[in-house]
């Protein structure tokens, strides 16, 4: 089976780290051993960088919607560019800690930046260049940040308002729906519950994916 580039993606709290967990060991299971793993924004020394400039800011300097964007594609640039393809390109699978579709949600959906923007850098930066699979754990905010905020510190963007974080959703939820490469699991079930449904959606999808190589 040639390499893929698995993506987790969801609000804060959805359980991704659990996900990530769930999708190792379904590869295992099918054979593959050879993974690398991202996060985004981050991953290289560079993006980690844009990372801590992305969550918190520097000196109390307004962070305005166009630059935390163009820092968000400069992580991805680079994340794509020196891992992500050289890491499919011999061969090992990747599984992604989020991807392009939180720019679409979060960008593009929470903080409401100009759609013709967003897909003229996301053209720019990535080419045609897609996941192959990308899981979306779909929750109400409220649970996920309830989840996520009995952890501790906020960052930048886990300090926005609920209506924020509801038409993030709204975004993911919509473009899930017209995408048939995005598999939306329902995060808000018990964790056991959540595991199992994800393990059955990825191995019909590794399957599959045997069936055409
Ligand atoms: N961002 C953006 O705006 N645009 C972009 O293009 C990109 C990112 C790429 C990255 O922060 C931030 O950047 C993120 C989006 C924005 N900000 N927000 N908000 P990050 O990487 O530091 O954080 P994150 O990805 O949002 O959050 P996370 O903490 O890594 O979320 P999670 O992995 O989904 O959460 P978790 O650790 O797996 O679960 C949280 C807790 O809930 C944990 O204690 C679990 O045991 C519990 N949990 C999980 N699932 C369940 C279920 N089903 N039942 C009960 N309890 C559960």
């Amino acid at each position: 089976m040639d390499s893929k580039f698995i993506v987790i993606e969801g609000l804060e709290g959805a359980g991704k780290t659990s996900a990530i967990n769930v999708v190792v060991e379904m590869l295992g299971r099918h054979g593959i051993h050879d993974v690398v793993f991202t996060r985004e924004p981050g991953g290289t020394p560079l993006a980690e960088v844009l990372r801590r400039l992305i969550k918190d800011g520097i000196d109390n300097e307004k962070v305005t919607d166009k630059a935390e964007l163009l820092m968000l594609y400069a992580a991805r640039a680079q994340l794509v560019e020196n891992v992500i393809k050289p890491a499919l390109a011999r061969g090992a699978w990747v599984i992604g800690d989020r991807h392009d579709l939180s720019s679409q949600a979060y960008q593009g959906g929470g903080r409401g930046v100009d759609p013709t923007l967003l897909s003229t850098l996301r053209d720019l930066v990535l080419g045609d260049f897609r996941p192959h699979l990308t899981l979306y754990l779909d929750l109400p905010p409220a649970l996920g940040l309830q989840r996520a905020r009995a952890r501790g510190e906020l960052d930048r963007i886990e300090q926005e308002s609920l209506p924020f974080f509801e038409r993030t959703r709204m975004r993911y939820r919509a473009l899930a729906m017209g995408d048939p490469t995005i598999v939306t699991l329902d995060a808000s079930l018990p964790l056991a519950q959540v595991r199992d449904a994800l393990r059955e959606r990825l191995d019909a999808w590794l399957n599959t994916q045997e069936l055409h190589s």
